[in-house]
Formats: C-alpha cells, sequence, structure tokens
C-alpha cells in the first residue's frame, strides 16, 4: 500500500523537465543512472567538474533519477539551477530499471563521445583522460576494469564466472562487463541495431562487437562506497545468466533461426528413431516381450516430438524473421567514399 501512495505522488507531480532540451552541442555527455544516491550525486558532479575544467572541452551531465524515494531528485534539481546547460535531469515517474534510464539518456545526450557512469561515486572521474586516450586509438567503446577490486569475495566471485563465462561463449575477452564506467562512441549509440530493454546495458560491449565496432578495455581505480546501499543482490547474477543466453542467442542465431533449431531438432529426432529402433529390435529378437511395456519406448516418441517441435519452432522463427526484415539493418558501414 504505501508503495500504491508512493507511486500516486509522483504521478500528479509537475513535470518540470523539458523533454529535449535547447541546449548547444557539446564534446562530452556524461549518463549517470542514479537511485537513491542523494549523498553521492552532488560530490560527484564536483570531482567530475574538477576533471572536466582541465581537460577544457563542453561537455553535460545527464542524470536519470529513476523514481528514487530519498531526496535526489531534490538534489539534482538545485544541481541543475546552479549549473544550468551542463546539468540536465530526467526523472521517471517509477523505477524502471537501470537499462532504461541509460536509453533515455542516450537518446537525449549530444556529446560525440558518451560516457556512462555510476552515481555511487565508485568511479573515478580521474580516469576520463585515459578512456579519451584510448578511443584516440581507434576504438568505439572503451569498457573500465575495476583493478584492483576492493570489493568482497561473495561479490567478486560470482563476478569472475560471470565475466569468464561471457568471455568464453562471446569471444569478447573482457574482465569486468558489469563495470558501469564506459566511453562510447556516438555511432555506437545511435546504431539502430542497439535495442536495449531488460538488463541488457551490462551486453552493449558484445553488441557493439557483434556489429563490427572495435572495443577495448582499461584498468580503472574505483573506490568503496561511502554513501548509500548497494543495489546488487542475487537476483542480479541470476538475471544476467539468463540475459547472456538471450544475448548469446540474438547475436548468433537471430538471422537464422532455423540454423539453430534445424540441427536440434534434427538430432532430437534422430535420437528418438534410434531409441525405438533399439527398443523393437530387442523386444523382436532377445526378450520376446511387446515393446508397450516398456518404458524406453515412450523416451524414444518423447524425442521425436520434441524434434518435430524444434523444427517447427524454427520455421516459425524463419517467418517472424522474415516479416521483421529491414535492409538497412543486415550490416554496419564503418565508412562510406563516395
Ligand atoms: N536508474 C537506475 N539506476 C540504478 C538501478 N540500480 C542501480 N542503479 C545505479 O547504478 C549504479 C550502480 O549501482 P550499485 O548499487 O552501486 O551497483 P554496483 O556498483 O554494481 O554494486 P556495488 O559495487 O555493491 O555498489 C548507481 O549509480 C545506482 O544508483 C536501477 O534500478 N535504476
Ligand atoms: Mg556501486
Amino acid at each position: 500500500m504505501p508503495q500504491i501512495e508512493e507511486i500516486s505522488k509522483t504521478v500528479i507531480e509537475p513535470q518540470t523537465l523539458p523533454v529535449s532540451s535547447p541546449l548547444q552541442k557539446v564534446a562530452l555527455s556524461f549518463v549517470v543512472p542514479v537511485l537513491n544516491e542523494d549523498m553521492n550525486v552532488r560530490p560527484l558532479f564536483e570531482k567530475l567538474a574538477v576533471q572536466l575544467a582541465g581537460l577544457q572541452q563542453t561537455y553535460e551531465v545527464i542524470f536519470v533519477d529513476d523514481g528514487s524515494t530519498d531526496t535526489t531528485f531534490a538534489m539534482l534539481t538545485k544541481l541543475h539551477e546552479e549549473f544550468p546547460g551542463v546539468v540536465r535531469v530526467i526523472r521517471f515517474r517509477r523505477q524502471f530499471g537501470k537499462t532504461p534510464a541509460l536509453v533515455a539518456g542516450f537518446s537525449r545526450c549530444q556529446g560525440e563521445i558518451v560516457f556512462t557512469m555510476d552515481g555511487d561515486l565508485q568511479d573515478d572521474p580521474d580516469e576520463i583522460p585515459n578512456f579519451l586516450a584510448k578511443l584516440e586509438e581507434g576504438y568505439d567503446l572503451v569498457s573500465g576494469w575495476k583493478f584492483p577490486r576492493l570489493d568482497p569475495i561473495s561479490k567478486t566471485f560470482p563476478s569472475k564466472i560471470f565475466n569468464g563465462l561471457v568471455s568464453f561463449t562471446t569471444g569478447v575477452h573482457l574482465h569486468d562487463i558489469n563495470n558501469g564506467f564506459k566511453a562510447y562512441r556516438r555511432e555506437i549509440i545511435e546504431d539502430s541495431h542497439l535495442k536495449l530493454y531488460g538488463d541488457f546495458h551490462r551486453f552493449v560491449p558484445i553488441m557493439a562487437h557483434w556489429r563490427g565496432f572495435r572495443v577495448a578495455e582499461i584498468k580503472v581505480k574505483h573506490h568503496p562506497r561511502t554513501y548509500g546501499v548497494s543495489k546488487f543482490g542475487a537476483r542480479r547474477f541470476a538475471r544476467g545468466l539468463i540475459d547472456l543466453l538471450n544475448v548469446l542467442f540474438l547475436t548468433t542465431f537471430l538471422r537464422t533461426p532455423l540454423r539453430f533449431f534445424g540441427p536440434l531438432g534434427f538430432w532430437t529426432f534422430l535420437a528418438g528413431v534410434l531409441v525405438d529402433g533399439f527398443v523393437v529390435l530387442r523386444s523382436y529378437f532377445f526378450i520376446h516381450e511387446p515393446i508397450h511395456n516398456q518404458p524406453s519406448l515412450f523416451i524414444g516418441i518423447l524425442l521425436m516430438i520434441f524434434g518435430v517441435q524444434f523444427i517447427v519452432t524454427g520455421l516459425q522463427s524463419e517467418m517472424v524473421r522474415h516479416y521483421a526484415f529491414r535492409s538497412d539493418e543486415e550490416y554496419s558501414i564503418r565508412q562510406e567514399l563516395d
């Protein structure tokens, strides 16, 4: 009940933020998703401002407040008033998640280079020049690798497994895929293929790599959390594994689903035929018992049914693919010389 009251409170408040800002073009955009980080947003902005003043580049910081229930939004409003044109704020009506928050920031940011950063003061703005230097080398996406990592083993161990699995299955060898500190060239976030939903924000490097963008990693300092609480938990880890399976499927067989389901169906069906063939031969030649008395018969039948189902699923997926086909999404152009 208190949650419903909370939601209705936010809905009736006037939305004070413009959807698109009449700001001038900037060189660097920082998209910072925040959820209940009221003690962190101001120190983060101040650290960023000091670092960026040294770089002499125009910049904007877009905070995306994901329905925080503390005073985050009030803090952000103050910052916005103090630094108009530099601090921009997007406030969601309720919590929608980190991926939608980043998507909202991406769709509004103006910089040629876009950074994402956590809003919990754990990422160090001192690293910004290193990200820029790596992009200069010709990379399109640079991902931070927290090194040395200062988290407890309860966090680093699952993370190691997850990163190892992602690296092994996708061929994108990053050590710290979940790190929120990343820098992107604008082309990546504008790529029509970058469809971010669920918790897919962490897989952007995989999708970008698959689209032919050049992905690199640099070691970054990080700090323990001083204020606020972590939103990381076991559930996020479990969801990460499911999302990984999804991303693997999308980046490998999305284009040709029957190539995935076809062989799967064929081999399953064949296994069923072999099992039942064995059952028939054994009862006829050796045990002289009716085949319906043998449980293996039903395993064989099930395998055959599954096999057919897989093939039908493959055909249906091909149908979806056929109707969703867009020729301009079949490739990704780096350069054109006319
Ligand atoms: N918009 C939005 N931001 C989120 C959400 N969950 C976490 N964040 C933000 O993402 C950043 C990282 O969140 P943390 O809770 O610190 O997660 P973490 O860094 O993986 O975990 P710790 O190392 O334990 O802090 C912070 O800026 C959070 O405010 C969410 O559901 N929505
Ligand atoms: Mg954190």
